[in-house]
This record gives structure tokens, sequence and C-alpha cells, in this order.
């Protein structure tokens, strides 16, 4: 990996760009990751590379889901992998159920590099080398799921996907927790709660709020969840992309 100066303006961004590369050198990150890393970037640098407002309620809401959940599940891909495996386990551990990981492109050694370094980072329980169904209505291999996972999960969190599984995971009555970086996305588009931020900073916000509201009688996260709005927050963000791009226009960018 390049080593980054830590001075560096943009340090976050190009160690985020590191991780990627290096996910595909070795063999877990897909080629096209890079492009969604790309397209990533690009949203987070017109949101202004910090968590919103709306991004920070849609994490609340996003924790009292999952904490209301009766069998939650973590999808983790090539990206997710490569960005936050560490993250992605603490995240599992503070909700006690397993990762599973699933990909649109898929290989079987990409699966096994995948699990086993989530095992490597200390997950305990990790799903998705032996799917032993699928998802209705989808023609790709994303579909395949397993039973005890994703497949029985009544909430899923879908992290930098795009839309096809987010709609059929839907269709099977599950509630859908969404991070992806593009407002307009299908995936946060349809996603019940869809968490506008950069997944670097949404992850660890999110085991912060899983662990602060699991302490909350269940009338407090219902009510977390009640008030939240989707359409609302989606809305949010656009704004908050437009009062970013207006500052950074009147200043001058770099
Ligand atoms: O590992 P695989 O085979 O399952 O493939 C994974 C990718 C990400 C390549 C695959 O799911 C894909 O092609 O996704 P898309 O359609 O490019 O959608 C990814 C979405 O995630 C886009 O809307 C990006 O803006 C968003 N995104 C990319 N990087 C980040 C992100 N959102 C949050 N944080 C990021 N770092």
């Amino acid at each position: 990996m390049t080593e980054i100066p830590k001075s560096h303006p943009r340090y976050a961004s190009l160690v985020a760009r590191e991780r990627v590369a290096e996910g595909v050198k070795k063999g877990y990150t897909s080629t096209q990751g890079l492009i969604a890393q790309g397209r990533g970037e690009c949203f987070d640098y017109l949101l202004g590379e910090r968590t919103t407002a709306s991004a920070a309620a849609a994490i609340r809401a996003g924790a009292a889901l999952l904490l209301l959940a009766e069998r939650p599940a973590i999808s983790v891909n090539g990206n997710v992998a490569a960005l936050v495996s560490e993250e992605m386990v603490a995240l599992a551990r503070a909700l006690n159920i397993p990762l599973e990981v699933n990909l649109f492109h898929r290989s079987e050694d990409r699966v096994k590099k995948i699990a086993d370094l989530l095992r490597e980072k200390g997950a305990e329980d990790v799903l998705g080398e032996r799917p032993d169904t699928s998802v209705p209505g989808l023609d790709h291999a994303r579909a395949l799921a397993t039973r005890g996972g994703i497949y029985d999960a009544d909430v899923v969190l879908i992290p930098l996907e795009d839309g096809d599984r987010c709609e059929a995971l839907l269709a099977m009555g599950k509630r859908v927790i969404a991070i992806d970086l593009n407002p307009l996305s299908r995936t946060a588009k349809k996603a019940t709660v869809s968490i506008v931020d950069n997944i670097l900073r949404a992850v660890p916000q999110l085991t912060e709020e899983v662990r602060q509201l699991s302490n909350k009688p269940l009338s407090d996260l219902e009510k977390i969840l009640n008030e939240y709005d989707n359409q609302e927050t989606l809305a949010g963000a656009v704004q908050e992309i437009r009062d970013h791009l207006d500052e950074q226009f009147r200043k001058g960018s770099d």
C-alpha cells in the first residue's frame, strides 16, 4: 500500500482508495469495486465528507430498527470487506448476530477470502460460503442466501449495493437498511432506512448508537422509528449537498 501522510488534505479519501485497491490485489474486492468506490468518493465530496444531520438521524433510526428486529442480518460484499471489515465485526458483535457474505460478482474464491478476512478480524460466525436457498425474483448471484441468515431475517443491513436486491428483500416482507452515499440511488429510494454517508464513518457510528440504545426501553426505540421518514431524510441529504456546493462555490474550492 502507498503510505499516505496524515497531513495530506485528502487523507481519509486516499486511505479508502488504497484499501479498495489492496482488496482487489488480495482478491476479495472485485475490479468493478474500484469504480463503485470512485462513484462513492464523488458523492462524498459533494456532501462535504462529513456525517450530515440527516445521515445522523438515519443512523439512529437504523440502530433502533436493528435492535427492534427479531432476526437482524448484515450483508458483506467485497467493498465493505476492504473498507470496514473490523468495524463490521464490531457491529455484528454488538448485535450478537453473524455476518453474511453476499456478492454480486460472485466467485467461490472471493467468498472464501472475505469470510477468512472477517474471521481473521474476530468474527465468530460467518455465513454465505454454503448458501442453501435464494431470494425470489433475482436472476443473478446476489440472490443466493442462507437459511438462518439473510433469508430468514426480518431486517437486513445492505451496504453499498445496487437496487435489485433491496427491492427483492422488501418484496419478501423484510425491512432494509441501506448505506449508500448516493441519495438518488434506487437502493436509497426504496430502503426503509437509508444512511447517506460514507461507510467508513457510518458503521462505527451505527455500532455506537446500537450500544447506546440497547439500554433503552422498546417504546423509545419504536418512537425513534415512528418519527423517522426516509423520504424526508433523502430530501435532507439532497439539500445538504446543495448547501455545501453553494458554500464551497462562494468560498472558492480546492
Ligand atoms: O463485491 P461485489 O461483487 O458484491 O460487488 C460490490 C459492488 C460495490 C461493486 C456492487 O455492489 C456494485 O456494483 O454496486 P454499485 O451499483 O456500484 O452501487 C454501490 C453504491 O455504493 C453506489 O451508489 C455508490 O455511490 C455507493 N458507495 C460507494 N462507495 C461507498 C458508497 N457508499 C458509502 N460508502 C462508500 N465508501
